[in-house]
């Protein structure tokens, strides 16, 4: 009876019209603004007429044509998942299956859109950034991404003795056999690898005063340790931060739940005995709150940059496709997904493809950041106290999906030196950001902007 109101209860306190669960597949999908005007008159269709600026126009115009220049003008769409044959270091506009003639000229384009980009931040025209990310941000940090052949979580799940990969996230599985997870968990519980320098260039955007919002869909909390603020952080695949039963969600202390995984005890609700996790949202499970500010955030958005995601998870997918149709789009990723697979490109988008470290660098040096962000990193990692964690997912500065066998016992101390952007020094758990940067964050900003 009890059980039921307390599962009714945390329901009953989030809208209905705004429930979501997370999929892999498109089930939820946003709207594009831009096919929402051609369909009839609508809210966006209004709101991006009233917002536009000739200014930005005219800029976004010299960015399009930049940026499309060296396009293949071929109409054809990459079909479906068909996105990983665009390799790395190729642009936007080579594509698998196209002529490689054109990829001197389509690397020279993209990086021209780069460069686009930096000029509308530094020219001011752009003063509300959403960063949408995925764990591609993270790999430089010596976490595993999903979807990389070979070294991507999917690939290496084996040892977790589980039917199809996705099951290691799958409620109704974890509700029947929780040891996959918690062993994954294991190795991914903050606290064993470090922010790296893309996590310190969108705590920079924040430092300008630049980021309207992060939405990310990493669980690692490495924007957090670098020092994004709550209020500028939208963490929509959850967090190892809290903890709760994944039956009649009541909330139980992270810190126990934690050690309880971390020897590998399970956790039990102390109100209806069901297994407790981390808030981490499975497929299945409803996205936090939090994560509806995007309704707010990306109408008002200026510059959306994509960072390190495959755009394969729905609902958060599609958020992509809610800024305004005149709104610059960034995609910084080793391959083009989602509608940057598209040929021709939306007008405004950009694709710059390859690593993602070396991109961020190449962005910064572009803005002029780059020492400031060196510096940042610099007096952030000095606060943490040196403590040498070996994670079980990275071994001397490799991933062990790549070829080590069998990983570490998860949280081996380990001598190796720690350095920014590796997977190693645990965190003094107290990270401050800059007092500078966070009165004027708050004063601009907050949760409910
Ligand atoms: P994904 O599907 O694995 O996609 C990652 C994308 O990043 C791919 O397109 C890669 O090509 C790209 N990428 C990876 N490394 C680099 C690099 N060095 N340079 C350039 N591009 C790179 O992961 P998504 O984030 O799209 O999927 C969302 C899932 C992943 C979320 O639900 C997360 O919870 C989950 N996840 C998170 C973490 C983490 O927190 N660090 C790690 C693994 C998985």
């Amino acid at each position: 009876m009890n059980r039921s109101r307390s599962s009714w209860d945390k329901k009953a306190s989030q809208p209905l019209v705004t429930r979501m669960t997370r999929s892999s597949s498109s089930q939820v999908r946003h709207t594009d603004p831009a096919e929402t005007q051609d369909s009839g008159p609508g809210p966006y269709g209004k709101q991006r007429k009233k917002q536009t600026d000739s200014a930005l126009a005219q800029d976004l115009s010299q960015m399009s044509v930049s940026g499309q220049d060296a396009l293949p003008t071929s109409k054809g769409k990459m079909s479906k998942g068909s996105s990983d044959s665009v390799q790395a270091g190729q642009s936007s506009g080579s594509r698998s299956g196209q002529a490689s003639p054109s990829v001197p000229a389509a690397k020279s384009a993209s990086r021209g859109g780069l460069v686009s980009v930096a000029r509308l931040l530094k020219l001011g025209r752009c003063k509300n950034v959403v960063v949408v990310a995925g764990a591609g941000i993270s790999t430089a940090s010596g976490i595993p991404d999903f979807r990389t052949p070979g070294t991507g979580l999917y690939a290496n799940l084996e040892k977790y003795n589980i039917p199809y990969p996705e099951a290691i996230f799958n409620i109704d599985y974890f509700s029947n056999d929780p040891q996959p997870f918690f062993s994954l968990a294991k190795a991914l519980y903050p606290g064993s690898h470090r922010p790296n320098y893309i996590h310190y260039f969108i705590r920079m955007l924040h430092h300008k005063g630049l980021l309207l919002r992060m939405y990310t869909q990493n669980i690692d909390g490495l924007e957090k340790v670098c020092g994004i603020p709550d209020d500028k952080l939208v963490e929509a695949h959850g967090s190892f931060a809290t903890a709760s039963c994944h039956l009649c969600y009541t909330t139980y202390p992270a810190e126990e739940a934690k050690h309880a995984i971390m020897n590998g005890n399970v956790p039990i609700c102390t109100f209806c005995a069901a297994t407790v996790k981390p808030d981490v949202v499975f497929f299945g499970e409803d996205l936090p709150q939090t994560y509806f500010l995007h309704t707010k955030d990306f109408p008002k958005a200026d510059l959306l940059i994509i960072m390190g995601t495959s755009l394969q998870i729905e609902p958060f997918a599609s958020l992509v496709n809610t800024v305004r149709s005149t709104v610059p789009r960034l995609l910084l990723n080793r391959h083009a997904v989602g509608p940057f697979e598209k040929v021709p490109l939306r007008r405004g988008d950009h694709v710059e493809l390859g690593d993602l470290e070396e991109t961020v660098r190449r962005f910064a040096e572009m803005l002029g950041w780059s020492d400031e962000i060196e510096e940042l990193m610099r007096s952030q990692e000095t606060q943490s106290i040196p403590t040498l964690i070996n994670s079980p997912l990275s071994v001397s500065g490799q991933t062990f999906c790549q070829s080590r066998g069998a990983p570490e016992p998860p949280g081996r101390m380990d001598t190796s030196r720690s350095r920014p952007g590796g997977q190693i020094a645990a965190s003094s758990g107290s990270e401050e950001t800059d007092s500078e940067t966070d009165s004027k964050s708050s004063a601009s900003s907050s949760p409910s902007n």
